[in-house]
């Protein structure tokens, strides 16, 4: 932190650029500790009055500077540590600069880096300051050309956006290459890459016919782990064609995969750059999980050519214009591959485990934030998250044909635009003649809105009357909520599980199936006539809305629900609430110090599922896993850890001690089913192989005698991931030898992959038994963990952070500790991951008081660091606020 507080940037600020830079001339010569950055920038003034020209940069030496090829008089030049100030320039000139930068020292992986000794670059939010002096704001559009020396040995490969025009030899076996993207693009944008890489090529033709040359760029012993990102980009780019008419518009689209990564991939025009995490995938070395989140991300990373690129963002503040919007259309095309239903619920559960928390919590905002220090916080998953479910709401109010009309209009409207989310929606509007101004609250407020809803039902008049109330409790600087436009998808069942024919009062006649209510009021009455006897209802079908519901459901409904609900998601909801429910009065027991009670009905509902073989396997195993921690902490008033886990184990081992038997006919049923051999990496075998995982986990969580040999069994047999990992996990239930030898095995097969020693060090660190503290420490002293490196630091602290409750809350507070001290020293080289850390400590009013002192302790002390970033500071101070 600088002497004085950092400052706020504000919405309401937000200012047109008064420059234009019509295009840029960019000339890299590349050198690990002192690259030269050589910029010829075409300005052309855009108000009529003489104004300055105020450019970014950061950590950049100036070393020349001149305006139409003549030296600037000194008087009209002013820098200072992050900006350069241009007086009494012509209102159209040429700008030409010289800087200087050291790739090499750049542990903060922002600007151009070097990673696994290439060169490469990230520029989103704010990197391309750290090249050179520009306009970096996205509303800043530029055309660029590009050209990169550097040495050829060391540097075969150099690449950037748009099209290759022009490339030779150079003396002193330097080489050169020309880049030319026709596309106007803002800094954030740009990408360069220089490495000795190979790549695995092939092709796509679009819909219109043209031939596009496709490449992943990876270091050479990984060539043989790019097939599945190669065919998911071929899949991703038939189906934003097939989906939403969305055709690629360069000759080239370039992949590269890189080990130094603060995020998960970046969407520069033309070349992606990837954290190989999200790339690099075989059977042996990637479980089912990692196949389908590579798909998913290298889905999301081409959308954005569209959605992001083609049509941007006007300022910061309208980040989720393409994130929303790219993370709905990510979530459409993963549904479209396998189960629409899995995919929801799994994108539930983690709205639920990690937005509604930040909703909740000291740093909640809007999905469009009104003000910021760091843009590089908001990066959250309220902006990506939430913002897809509030994209997906207006599909819903609008229709699937509706939302398809108002996304071509929004696309033709302002294709080569930076525009705000305001934009989007009146697309929407004008597309379908509809009027969204109550629907854009969801982009302002904050906050989580709750249905309290309640039905009754009526013998003598054949009529249930449901009554619905909603609300929003008050976040930081909103205390007081307007309503919000909700759609409420529901039906009524009938005792078969029918659905009953709907009809509202006022309308003549009933409709089939299921209805989309839209609650703009703060109370709703909905009677419903012709209902023939008491229903149950099934609301927020499908999670149509990202809100919490509460309805007085009785056990007998929810198992009733479980089976029978024609709904696939709410099917799962009713379990997951009737876990809920017991759960937490297993919560109570415990805290009151009684047993803790498996209640009958749940396991009978339970059974049921596990019997029904005329389900996907898939749904099955979601079905049968119980709520998550988190999930199970949000809902208490004063979060109690070590009971919340408890319970949890109880359960587990109580179901598994119950059903064993069922467990394991499951489990040897799908035996046969479970390997790779042949095409078995298809949406079928990967449920079967989940399903199979969790009967292991319960067997294991039992305590039984013979469950760890199965389980080593199985780890040793496994020709896949899935199954080395859902062995390794189950036995995580079960210190010793087993557990031990297997954990020593893995190490030794899998030291010299990161990726996959990842996995090692996230089982460990989130471990619940005894001994966690010293076990993360270690971990830490392991000759493969770097502190420098994002994944590592995600798979060792950030998992005992966010996954480890029991330990990160130990009463003691070292977990705290370990977690500060660690925070302040990431911080002085990769403030954003650092950032990150700290969330991790920012819910401390959740807990009991002495928990309490003890994470606002370590707040204090992070806040007082001398030389704290912004990153680290507005997480910080806004979580003690
Ligand atoms: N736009 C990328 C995410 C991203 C954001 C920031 C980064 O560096 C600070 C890197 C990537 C996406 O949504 O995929
Ligand atoms: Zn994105």
């Amino acid at each position: 932190m600088k002497e004085s507080t950092p400052a706020a940037i504000h919405l309401t600020d937000y200012a047109p650029p008064q420059w234009r830079i019509e295009q840029v001339d960019l000339c890299f010569l590349l050198d690990p500790a002192d690259t030269r950055v050589r910029s010829r920038l075409q300005l052309r003034r855009t108000v009529s009055q003489e104004a300055p020209l105020v450019l970014q940069g950061e950590e950049l030496k100036l070393i020349s500077l001149t305006v139409d090829g003549q030296p600037m008089a000194s008087g009209n030049l002013h820098q200072d540590e992050n900006s350069l100030t241009l007086h009494e320039l012509p209102a159209q000139c040429t700008l030409e600069m010289e800087t200087a930068i050291s790739p090499e020292a750049n542990t903060a992986l922002s600007g151009l880096y070097v990673s696994g000794g290439n060169f490469c670059t990230q520029c989103e939010a704010e990197g391309f300051r750290r090249i050179t002096w520009f306009l970096d704001r996205p509303d800043a559009m530029t055309l660029f050309t590009v050209r990169i020396e550097a040495d050829k040995a060391r540097y075969p490969v150099l690449l950037s956006n748009g099209n290759l025009t022009d490339s030779g030899d150079l003396p002193e076996g330097r080489h050169y290459v020309v880049w030319h993207d026709p596309f106007p693009k803002p800094s954030y944008l740009f990408a360069l890459v220089a490495g000795d890489l190979v790549c695995q090529q092939d092709r796509f033709t679009t819909c219109s016919g043209r031939e596009v040359d496709l490449r992943i760029y990876v270091q050479r012993h990984n060539l043989d782990k790019c097939d599945h990102a190669m065919r998911s980009l071929q899949k991703s780019m038939r189906w934003d064609e097939d989906t939403y008419g969305r055709e690629y518009d360069l000759d080239i689209y370039m992949i590269v995969a890189v080990d130094d990564f603060n995020m998960g991939a970046m969407e520069n025009k033309g070349l992606n750059v990837f954290n190989s995490k999200y790339v690099l995938a075989r059977p042996d070395t990637a479980t089912d999980d990692d196949f389908v989140a590579i798909d998913s991300v290298i889905a999301h990373e081409y959308f954005h050519n569209w959605s992001g690129n083609r049509v941007t963002c006007r300022d910061w503040f309208q980040l989720s214009l393409k994130e929303g919007l790219t993370v709905f259309r990510d979530q459409e095309y993963t549904a479209d591959q396998s189960l629409r239903a899995v995919k929801r619920i799994g994108d539930v559960q983690r709205l639920r485990s990690l937005q509604f928390p930040e909703d909740a919590g000291p740093m909640a905002h809007p999905v469009r934030p009104q003000s910021y220090i760091e843009i590089n916080n908001f990066y959250t998953m309220t902006v990506y998250e939430k913002g897809a479910e509030v994209v997906r709401m207006i599909q819903t109010l609008v229709g699937r044909e509706g939302f398809r009309r108002g996304l071509d209009l929004y696309f033709e409207r302002h294709d080569g635009q930076a525009v705000t989310t305001d934009d989007f929606v009146r697309a929407m509007e004008d597309a379908n003649a509809r009027d969204l101004r109550r629907f854009r609250r969801w982009y302002d407020q904050a906050g989580t809105p709750v249905l309290d809803v309640a039905g009754e039902y009526d013998a003598a008049s054949a009529s249930y009357r449901l009554t619905v109330r909603q609300s929003c409790p008050p976040t930081q600087g909103q205390s007081e909520k307007l309503p919000f436009h909700i759609p409420l998808t529901l039906a009524l069942l009938d005792s078969q599980g029918r659905e009953i024919p709907l009809r509202l009062e006022g309308e003549s006649q009933a409709s089939p199936g299921e209805r989309v209510i839209e609650l703009t009021a703060p109370d709703h009455v909905l009677v419903f006539h012709d209902v023939p006897e008491a229903p149950v209802p099934s609301l927020l079908r499908g999670f149509s809305a990202p809100v919490k519901l509460r309805f007085p459901y009785t056990h007998e409904e929810l198992a009733f629900l479980m089976g029978h609900d024609t709904d696939d998601f709410n099917r799962w909801e009713a379990g997951q609430q009737f876990a809920v429910q017991m759960l937490q009065g297993q919560i109570h027991d415990i805290q009151a110090g009684r047993e803790p009670m498996l209640d009958p009905l749940f396991q009978e509902a339970f059974a049921r599922v596990l019997d029904n073989d005329t389900l996907d396997t898939a749904l099955v195993a979601e079905a049968l896993t119980l709520p998550g921690e988190t999930y199970l902490a949000e809902q208490m008033q004063v979060v109690d850890v070590d009971a919340i886990h408890q319970a949890r184990q109880f359960t587990r081992r109580a179901l598994g001690e119950a059903l064993a038997a069922r467990f394991r006919a499951v489990y040897d049923a799908l035996r046969d089913s479970s390997g790779v051999a042949g095409e078995q990496m298809d949406a079928a075998a990967m449920g079967r192989r989940r399903l199979r995982n969790l009967c292991l986990a319960y067997l294991c969580a039992t305590g039984e005698e013979s469950a760890p040999s199965l389980a080593e069994a199985q780890y040793q047999a496994a020709d896949n991931m899935t199954d080395a990992m859902g062995a390794l996990r189950a036995l995580m239930d079960c210190p010793g030898a087993i557990q031990e030898r297997s954990l020593a095995h893995f190490e030794a097969r899998w030291r010299d992959e990161p990726l996959v020693l990842d996995k090692w060090f996230g089982l460990q660190a989130t471990a619940s038994d005894a001994g966690a503290l010293e076990r993360v420490r270690r971990l830490m002293q392991h000759p493969r963990f770097s502190i420098r490196n994002p994944n590592r630091v995600r798979a060792v602290l950030g998992a005992f952070a966010m996954a480890n409750p029991v330990h990160f809350h130990a009463a003691d507070g070292s977990g705290y500790e370990l977690i500060t001290n660690q925070v302040l020293e990431l911080d002085a080289l990769n403030p954003q991951i650092a950032a990150r850390l700290v969330t991790s400590l920012s819910r401390w009013k959740r807990f009991d008081a002495q928990r309490q002192g003890l994470m606002r302790t370590c707040l204090e002390r992070i806040v007082a660091h001398p030389g704290l970033s912004r990153d680290v500071y507005e997480i910080a101070s806004r979580s003690l606020g």
